[in-house]
């Protein structure tokens, strides 16, 4: 199949002005009238129009109400013999498409009982023939009819403007969309379901009604996303000036869907873990990602629906921007400074343990991307959270009061319309013309253009004599697919200087007349640049790109005591984290390469390889009086296997995970006491409250619950495991439960098969906590290969569907792309049955699909035996004749 060029993009030859779609729903047979009106783009070559079309089944075309030719090239409809000039005309086509027989969730399909729709990116084309791209917007009424007592619910977007009975049991709504929008954001929503709702008053006094629809069992678990969804609407309007544009906003809530939500104009669709949530059956973290996904929704109003993508290519201009938004709302809804810089590592680690790996992988690709073959694969992490970092330079670059006048002149220039991600770079600009973002507005641009993570090698020298600090600077980024060279970037670095005694420094740069503060931000637009400080008493500790203040590698010399001054002494809370996690790494990354640090039979590592002082240092932060306990339970979480393996030329995942294992074993034991503390000092019960200080004293109190399980393994002591146990059955609230369990399970305990066991009586009726269920066994940590035939066999249970997403995430993701220590096997069972996945779920669901294949996208720096294993696997997904775009544009990229 051909790849899309980002450079072939040319406007439509012609323009859709407005859609009457007539949907007769049935899930084998459902018909769909297509009613348009049409008109040729006067500034485009006169040519046929070719519809966009895929497994429909084609009865009738009709052009001003006369029967048409046609014919077809390839899925395209295409129509040569339309009336000539300017005038609108109009085009009826009549199509059937069979929604039950639906595995890929794209375009219309059924799931339980009720129809939904996702259109974005291409799936309206499954629906009726359309020019099927976001720079086509046009007006939408659709007539839903049904049966009544199987589908009493039909809702579509906009307002409701008819409903009523129709013969045969059979009813019909009317609904119309009052803004012009593109195809992609269509749909509709057919079944059994219920709405909790709220009536509110925005801020220019215009009343809404806001619904979120579930399935009637699960009315009691919407209050969560209510509450965010109206704090999300008041934030946009403070925040932005941005207010709700329909009378009616709608989220609805179902079981399948390929990713987590979406922004399906005025009705939103949602899959049910970003919806559901009790205290009784979701974790704060479940919490949380809802506060942040309904956000995320509903801020997409603005930016991507009421100004939406010229094409594809542009995918980062409404999603890196909403990201970024749906992040700062997440901090302001935290409150304190604390809370908002736990927010921020929690971003950053995500960024770092995902968009980092893609970047330096062969599917590495630029924000905006020059090409591709099936878009499905583009909805990246590069493309949402580097995107985000790339609107927070922006933000940073402008300031906050800039970077408001930069989105008004955004929509002031663009409402209405489909554009470019270098029309929001230069409306930034353009509203703020001294800032260093204007001053270096094409070189800025670079960050959409180039893939790769730039690293930044920092280099400090003091002179006593002089009581001056230099500090150079110096820009790198390697390679990429297909980008060979790259130019420099422009890269802000927040920065301060610690004293010896961890005071912050005042900064004065050589010229200057007088000290400016304790932290600046320098940009670096140049492949090196050196600063001079003065009047600097003693060599300081530099504590560089504070906030993470760009997508960076920062290579930075560091010694241990400079690290642990900065841990204990930093002001920015953020590199405070980022020393712990640089001590942790370092030590991990010694005793991979040691070789006097052996493992026995079993895989396990029996030296002493955490020093005394990390475990004083880390005890410090634990037992620390005023550090907040979410902010602990980051500091004191070891650095992820992947991140670490990150860092490493050669990979060999059994060694790094028996070295974090016994970094973590080790850190149980050498803390023991003091884990012992936090757990009586913050597992108090109370009111379960999702806020970020309660949830903070909750993830603390689980760390160490999990901690002084691993203790208790060494020990042979059975209190620990016995508290734990007992805690998992009176827990109050999902969190603590979960915890409790989490905690036996991936100690490997002998009570950790009862509490399971247990766990599943209790919620086998709630499909999200049996998805938790599940991703706990399949992510659990390895012990003599026992998780793949575990893996195997929860493939086998009753509750398990491999055609439901979220369970086959639960499972099979949990264990192929979560649980390197389980999945790279030495006798390559892990990969053999990674291949075979990937191939049973390209026949059912080709995106789901794609997302399992990418789990083995770095392959190449893996050590033998994996490398040659998980090639072959890889070859042997490749090798199949039919596979989908979707699979076989990730596994050639990973074989290229
Ligand atoms: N904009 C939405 C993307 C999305 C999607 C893309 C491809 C296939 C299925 C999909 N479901 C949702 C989600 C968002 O970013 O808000
Ligand atoms: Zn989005």
């Amino acid at each position: 199949t051909k790849a899309t060029q980002r450079l072939d993009y040319a406007p439509p030859a012609y323009w859709i002005d407005s859609v009457e779609l007539t949907f007769d729903l049935d899930p084998a047979k459902t018909r769909v009238l297509n009613r348009m009106r049409l008109r040729r783009n006067p500034g485009v070559a006169p040519q046929p129009l070719r519809l966009d079309g895929e497994e429909l089944n084609l009865a009738r075309v009709m052009v001003n109400g006369a029967g048409s030719s046609f014919k077809m090239e390839g899925d395209k409809l295409v129509l040569e013999n339309l009336p000539e000039g300017n005038d609108p005309f109009e085009l009826e086509i009549f199509t059937t498409c069979a929604p039950a027989k639906n595995t890929q969730l794209s375009g219309l399909y059924v799931s339980g009982d009720t129809f939904f729709t996702q259109c974005e990116a291409e799936g309206f084309r499954r629906i009726t023939y359309f020019l099927d791209r976001p720079d086509v917007m046009a007006s939408y009424q659709v007539l839903l009819r049904a049966d009544k007592a199987q589908y009493p619910v039909l809702l579509s977007n906009g307002n409701l403007v008819e409903s009523g009975e129709l013969d045969g049991g059979r009813h019909f709504a009317r609904w119309a969309d009052p803004h012009r929008k593109p195809s992609y954001l269509f749909a509709l929503v057919a079944g059994k379901l219920v709405a909790r709702e709220q009536q509110i008053v925005s801020r220019a006094g215009k009343p809404h009604l806001l619904q979120v629809w579930v399935r009637p069992g699960d009315l009691g678990k919407t209050e969560h996303a209510m509450n965010s969804l109206m704090a999300a609407i008041a934030w946009d309007e403070a925040r932005f000036g941005l207010s709700l544009d329909l009378e009616r906003f709608m989220i609805v809530a179902t079981s399948d869907f390929n990713m987590g939500a979406m922004e399906n104009k005025g009705l939103n669709i949602f899959n049910t873990k970003y919806v559901l949530a009790s205290e009784a059956t979701a974790t704060d973290v479940d919490f949380a990602n809802i506060e942040s996904v309904v956000g995320h929704e509903y801020f997409h109003n603005w930016t991507g629906n009421r100004v939406t993508c010229r094409d594809w290519f542009q995918l980062s201009l409404k999603e890196g921007l909403t990201v970024f938004r749906d992040q700062e709302f997440s901090q302001d809804m935290a409150g304190s400074p604390s809370a908002r810089a736990v927010k921020r590592i929690e971003d950053v680690r995500v960024l770092r343990t995902a968009q980092f790996p893609e970047d330096a992988g062969p599917m590495a690709h630029p924000v905006r991307p020059d090409s591709y073959v099936e878009i499905n694969n583009f909805y990246t992490v590069t493309i949402y959270e580097k995107g985000a970092e790339v609107v927070r330079m922006q933000h940073n670059l402008v300031g906050r009061e800039g970077f408001a006048r930069g989105m008004k002149l955004y929509f002031e220039r663009h409402d209405g319309h489909a554009v470019t991600c270098d029309d929001f770079v230069q409306a930034m600009a353009d509203a703020n013309p001294a800032s260093p973002l204007a001053l270096h507005l094409e070189q800025f641009k670079r960050w959409y253009s180039q893939a790769g993570t730039p690293h930044v090698k920092a280099v400090g020298q003091y002179d006593a004599d002089a009581r001056r600090y230099t500090l150079t600077l110096s820009q790198s980024c390697a390679a990429t697919p297909g980008q060979p060279e790259k130019h420099p970037f422009v890269i802000p670095v927040a920065l301060g200087l610690l004293g010896t005694d961890g005071r912050a420094l005042p900064l004065q740069l050589e010229g200057e007349a007088a000290a400016g503060g304790t932290e600046r931000t320098v940009v670096l637009t140049e492949p090196s640049m050196t600063l001079a400080f003065v009047n600097v008493d003693s060599p300081p500790v530099p504590s560089l790109l504070r906030g993470f203040s760009a997508p960076v590698i920062l290579d930075c010399e560091y010694g241990d005591a400079e690290l642990l001054a900065l841990l204990t002494h930093d002001g920015d809370a953020f590199n405070r984290w980022e020393a712990g996690q640089r001590l942790m790494l370092r030590i991990a990354i010694n005793a991979i390469a040691d070789e006097a640090v052996t493992t026995d039979a079993a895989g396990q590592i029996h030296q002493n390889i955490l020093p005394a002082a990390l475990a004083q240092a880390m005890r410090d932060v634990l037992r620390h009086p005023q550090l907040d306990a979410a902010f602990k339970e980051l500091v004191l979480t070891l650095p992820s296997e992947s991140y670490i393996a990150e860092q490493l030329g050669v990979v060999d995942p059994q060694r790094i995970h028996a070295v974090r294992e016994a970094l973590r074993q080790q850190l149980a034991v050498a803390l023991q006491a003091d884990w012992a503390w936090a757990w009586e000092e913050h597992h108090a019960g109370g009111a379960h409250r999702p806020d970020a200080v309660s949830s903070g004293r909750r993830a603390l109190a689980g760390l160490a619950l999990s901690m002084l399980c691993l203790a208790a393994r060494q020990s042979g002591d059975a209190v620990w495991p016995g508290k734990t146990y007992q805690r998992f059955k009176d827990a109050g609230n999902m969190t603590d439960r979960f915890n409790a369990l989490s905690a036996l399970v991936m100690s490997g305990h002998e009570l950790a098969a009862p509490a399971l066991a247990r766990f599943h009586a209790m919620f086998k009726d709630d499909a999200l906590v049996l998805d938790k269920w599940f991703a706990l066994q399949a992510g659990s940590t390895d012990r003599g290969g026992n998780v793949l035939p575990a893996v195997k066999a929860l493939m086998k249970h009753p509750d398990f569907h491999i055609k439901n997403p979220n369970r086959a995430r639960s499972v099979i993701f949990s264990y192929c792309s979560a649980n390197p220590g389980a999945f790279h096997r030495q006798d390559a069972a892990g990969y053999v049955f990674w291949a075979d996945r990937v191939l049973e779920l390209d026949a059912l669901n080709p995106q789901v699909a794609a997302r399992l294949a990418r789990a083995l996208d770095r392959w190449n720096r893996l050590a033998e035996p994996y490398r040659t294993a998980a090639r072959e696997a890889i070859a042997r997904v490749a090798a199949k004749p039919d596979l989908s775009n979707d699979v076989r544009e990730v596994v050639t990229r990973a074989l290229a």
